[in-house]
């Protein structure tokens, strides 16, 4: 909904390398960790060496946090803190083609997703939340919902800029300040958010960025002087963070995995069916922690589905990310492919039989072919364990209570999808999932008006809309 103005042109993307460092203060400075080198995942060229942060820079920015929040950003009223939001909405719309192309050259994934899903919906969030900030004392909170502090922020590689938007635009709203880190294979959207921060005059301390590794996340979860932690990545990290923070008092929010189901039910329109399983498992290739990686199909329409799923995996274009019309770019690391190829191999192992798309890969970056596996049981690892990747493992149902119990049958539930035309399905399918989220006859669409986030090991909090307010408030 949200449409571009055209980028600066004095804003070329050389202009921003200098600023490829913290972002504490207010100030861009050189941290006293070892530089991180990030990759282009389509090239493996070095795209940029980003300094990164280490225990004392992780102090010095939770205590500029401290002081814009002390000082400045907890005393603003709401009216205020939304024309921020506004500023920061707008310069990311402005902006919109140069983050678009970074996203993509640091991530991988194909410039149509930045340019129409990740960098709008980013801007979108914050438009939203502005929309909060002056409203809050109206909410039903009483008046003067209190803020929490000091968030601490620590977010993956899969939706850069856009999990940052998850994560800051509901905390300022709130009136409260930030301290992030980005992913190490992707901190540079994040970085040049920070300087869109400075060029929409957010008061220095209100919004720190410290790139580097997990000891840098784990400094800054830890951090006596962080009141609130909002993470997103592994379940095994989120269990660990969940671990450190028993016994302090502090919030948290943890969006972790998922594996989630996407049940075709035989009355399903096919077609449109085909195409919400390909973005549900294809889109971002697959790493995204609600793809939706098990599909489970009727079995009386199994063999038909399956059919038009192969002939239509066989169309997408998979190479360039840069190239506007891919649909399928690069695997984010040499490791997340690593992962990847290791789990597929078990799949074959385990006696299911697969098939890949017959595009052919470049011949450098780290790629991997659309892969679909059919005759799949529950007890293999892929349909078990979390790909994130393009691999979609399928297995078959023959009434809707074993496809419900299928669904259900994983640790985690951070979403599903539903394909019927029957609306008495969907609602009874709905309400007896375990998940977070659920699509009907629709898959991976994201509104900042509506609660995101898991049910079990995907983890506990919400973001989006009045729930994820409450993340960040105490009410
Ligand atoms: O995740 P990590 P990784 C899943 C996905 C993927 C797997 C591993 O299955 O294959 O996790 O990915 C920071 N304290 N998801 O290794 O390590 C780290 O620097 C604090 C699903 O990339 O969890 C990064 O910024 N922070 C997921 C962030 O945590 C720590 C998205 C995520 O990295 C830390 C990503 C520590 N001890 C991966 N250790 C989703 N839910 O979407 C690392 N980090």
């Amino acid at each position: 909904p949200w449409e571009y103005a055209p980028a600066p042109e004095s804003r070329e993307l050389a202009d921003l390398k200098p600023n490829y460092r913290l972002f504490v203060d207010g100030e861009f400075v050189d941290g006293g960790g070892k530089p991180i080198k990030t990759l282009n995942p389509a090239t493996e060229e070095t795209l940029a060496e980003v300094s990164s942060a280490d225990l004392g820079d992780v102090d010095r920015a939770v205590a500029a946090a401290r002081r814009a929040y002390d000082q400045v950003w907890s005393r603003l009223p709401g009216t205020e803190r939304a024309k921020y939001l506004f500023r920061i909405a707008r310069l990311i719309q402005e902006r919109g083609r140069e983050l678009a192309v970074l996203e993509t050259l640091d991530n991988g994934k194909p410039i149509k997703e930045s340019r129409d899903v990740d960098i709008p919906t980013a801007a979108a969030h914050f438009f939203h939340h502005a929309g909060w900030a002056d409203k809050l004392d109206h909410a039903g909170y009483g008046p003067d919902p209190k803020p929490l502090g000091v968030a601490g922020q620590v977010i993956p590689w899969n939706f850069p800029l856009l999990m940052l938007a998850w994560k800051i635009a509901p905390a300022l709203a709130c009136g409260n300040t930030v301290v992030l880190k980005p992913a190490e294979t992707t901190p540079l959207s994040a970085l040049v958010f920070a300087d869109l921060c400075r060029q929409a005059g957010l008061p220095p301390g209100v919004v720190n960025i410290v790139p580097g590794a997990g000891d840098v996340g784990a400094a800054l979860v830890g951090h006596s002087d962080v009141d609130k932690v909002a993470f997103t990545g592994s379940t095994e990290v989120g269990k660990q963070i969940q671990r450190t923070l028993a016994g302090t008092g502090k919030k948290l929010t943890l969006e972790l995995g998922g594996k989630a189901a996407n049940i075709v039910f035989d009355d399903a329109p096919l077609d449109q069916a085909v195409e919400g399983i390909v973005t549900g498992i294809f889109f971002n290739q697959g790493h995204v922690c609600c793809a939706g990686s098990r599909l489970l199909v009727q079995e009386t329409i199994a063999e038909e589905l399956l059919e038009r799923l192969r002939a239509r995996v066989s169309t997408l274009r998979v190479g360039d990310p840069l190239d506007k019309n891919t649909d399928v770019g690069a695997i984010n690391s040499a490791e997340q492919l690593g992962t990847i190829t290791e789990l597929a191999a078990s799949g074959e192992a385990e006696g299911a039989t697969r098939w890949s798309s017959p595009c052919e890969l470049p011949e450098r970056g780290f790629f991997f072919a659309p892969t679909v596996f059919s005759g799949v049981q529950q007890s293999m690892r892929i349909a078990r364990e979390e790909i994130f990747g393009p691999v979609l493992s399928v297995l078959t149902f023959r009434t809707p209570d074993e496809a419900i119990a299928k669904a259900n049958n994983t640790p985690y539930g951070l979403s599903a999808g539903i394909w019927s035309e029957k609306g008495s399905r969907v609602l009874w399918a709905a309400e007896k999932l375990r998940a977070g989220v659920v699509w009907a006859n629709t898959f991976n669409r994201f509104d900042p008006a509506a609660p995101f986030g898991g049910y079990r090991e995907s983890g506990f909090g919400r973001e989006g809309g009045r729930a994820g307010l409450e993340a960040y408030l105490d009410v």
